[in-house]
């Protein structure tokens, strides 16, 4: 077994517990009470549909870090996949990228419609925070840190903004600075939180709190430069090769800027940033190396 497939092995069983303790908070008694039933079927076909569950995994490797309680890891772990599935469907929709397939099932408003769709992705953009707020796993203060921390990596100056300037992009070629901003907003900010929040729930010091975002920065950097690639170089996943290649056509990347070499260099650079980040924390950070690790491999 290679380290990426013994790595796949523990991302797949802690999938695995993230989509058991999913489908609880979708069939509880707070969902199911009150919310129309083909909503809540949208939200769950979004939600429930699959999905590496990778930003869950990194909160919770980074909480073990500092011993943090697992229940309130696992809390913040399933309200960020509530708003990475959100972030998914609304993505898919005809008016962004208009894609009719999502981890292998057909996308929210294909199953449903698009105005289902769009109220699906609110819905479970409204949920996360309420489920951070709630979560008595979490005493007030690092709660309150933690909403804050989430509305502005998801929000206009993160997720949501990173998305606007792709959008604006479409129609015009942007600078390597350009793009950086664009995917650090769009994509890294998201997996910056999950690696900062395993710091918040483990009450760390600003010191680990900033040096966990800051991983989680590269790892988005890296990651999206791994999806780049592949989608310029095509592979034989679970897309397929034609659909991968497909879809990477005329996207502004920087792979499509630099070309594949310059950007299998940057994917080495970006792992020993990594790695430099990781000493801190010794042996107690062997799974989150071995996640740099897949990252960086995934697409050669
Ligand atoms: C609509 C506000 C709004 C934002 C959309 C997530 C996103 C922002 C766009 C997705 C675009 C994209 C292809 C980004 C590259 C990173 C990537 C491959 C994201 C998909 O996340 P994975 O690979 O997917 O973690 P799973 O299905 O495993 O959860």
């Amino acid at each position: 077994m290679t380290s990426t497939e013994a790595f796949e092995t523990v991302l797949n069983e802690t999938a695995k517990t993230v989509t058991a303790t999913l489908k609880d908070v979708f069939g509880s008694h707070r969902l199911i009470v009150g919310t129309p039933h083909r909503l809540l079927d949208a939200m769950r076909h979004g939600v429930l549909n699959g999905g590496k569950r990778l930003r869950p995994f990194l909160v919770l490797e980074t909480a073990k870090l500092f011993s943090a309680p697992q229940q309130a890891a696992m809390d913040v772990a399933i309200a960020l996949e509530c708003i990475h599935c959100y972030s998914l469907i609304h993505d898919d929709l005809p008016a962004m990228d208009d894609d009719s397939v999502r981890r292998g099932k057909p996308t929210v408003h294909k199953a449903f419609d698009e105005a289902t769709a769009v109220l699906a992705g609110d819905g479970l953009l409204t949920l996360a925070f309420g489920l951070i707020a709630e979560a008595e796993s979490i005493p007030p203060a690092p709660r309150i840190a933690l909403i804050s921390a989430l509305s502005r990596r998801a929000g206009v100056a993160g997720m949501v903004g990173g998305q606007m300037l792709d959008m604006n992009a479409q129609d015009h070629d942007l600078k390597d600075i350009e793009i950086t901003r664009m995917q650090t907003m769009k994509t890294g900010a998201l997996l910056s939180f999950a690696c900062e929040a395993g710091a918040i729930v483990g009450g760390a010091t600003v010191d680990h709190r900033n040096r966990l975002r800051h991983l989680g920065e590269v790892l988005g950097r890296a990651y999206q430069l791994s999806d780049d690639l592949l989608d310029e170089t095509g592979d034989a996943g679970a897309m397929g090769k034609a659909a991968r290649k497909d879809r990477g056509q005329g996207k502004k990347t920087m792979v499509a800027l630099h070309g594949v070499d310059w950007a299998k260099d940057r994917l080495y650079d970006l792992s020993v940033e990594a790695e430099e980040l990781l000493k801190h924390y010794g042996d107690q950070a062997t799974t989150l190396r071995a996640a740099t690790r897949y990252i960086v491999s995934r697409s050669h």
